[in-house]
């Protein structure tokens, strides 16, 4: 496992914790799913369902697979070994990505632009200096654009414990900073 993964993890606890209390437990996902569908007026019911039915997701694989003492909330400990079998989150955080990535495209045209895809990560909590030098890395177009399929790419890579130096670790490295 990369140093970066455990970094990444450990980043996505703290704003995965919606409610703050130091553990995540289905509440959190749920405020996690209103905050962000809060910001993506222009999608449909649909696609804003869809999003949250992947945070519900997201929450049962968590309590199902790493809930190691058995007292229904996931502490950071129990959060971090997610890195150790990727496999068993690999579809969960497929859909995720798609249906987040979904949101930054309301229009359906393929393309993302940055004051949407700004609104939504900082909707999760990111920092918005963090999340330009991220939309940078994803290389936008003249038209400051990025391609839905890139940042679909680029969260399942932020999960992934083998990957490092990949542009999630701005996230990281903006939230140290
Ligand atoms: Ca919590
Ligand atoms: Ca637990």
């Amino acid at each position: 496992m990369r140093a970066e993964a455990t970094q990444r993890v450990a980043l996505v606890f703290t704003l995965l914790d919606a409610n703050g209390n130091g553990v995540l437990e289905a509440e959190d996902f749920a405020l996690m799913g209103d905050r962000v569908v809060a910001q993506a007026g222009a999608s449909t019911p649909e696609a804003q369902g869809r999003l949250r039915a992947s945070f519900d997701r997201y929450w049962t694989t968590l309590v199902t697979e790493l809930d190691a003492n058995g007292d229904g909330v996931i502490s950071l400990e129990e959060y971090t070994a997610c890195v150790l079998t990727p496999e068993l989150f690999e579809a969960t955080i497929a859909e995720f990505a798609e249906a987040l990535a979904a949101l930054g495209d309301p229009d359906g045209d393929g393309l993302i632009e940055r004051p949407l895809f700004a609104d939504l990560m900082i909707a999760i909590g990111f920092r918005r200096p963090n999340i330009d030098h991220l939309f940078d890395a994803f290389e936008p177009d003249a038209d400051d654009r990025i391609q839905v399929r890139t940042w679909v790419e680029g969260i399942k890579d932020y999960y992934d414990p083998n990957k490092a130096g990949i542009p999630g670790d701005h996230l990281v490295a903006a939230a140290v900073a």
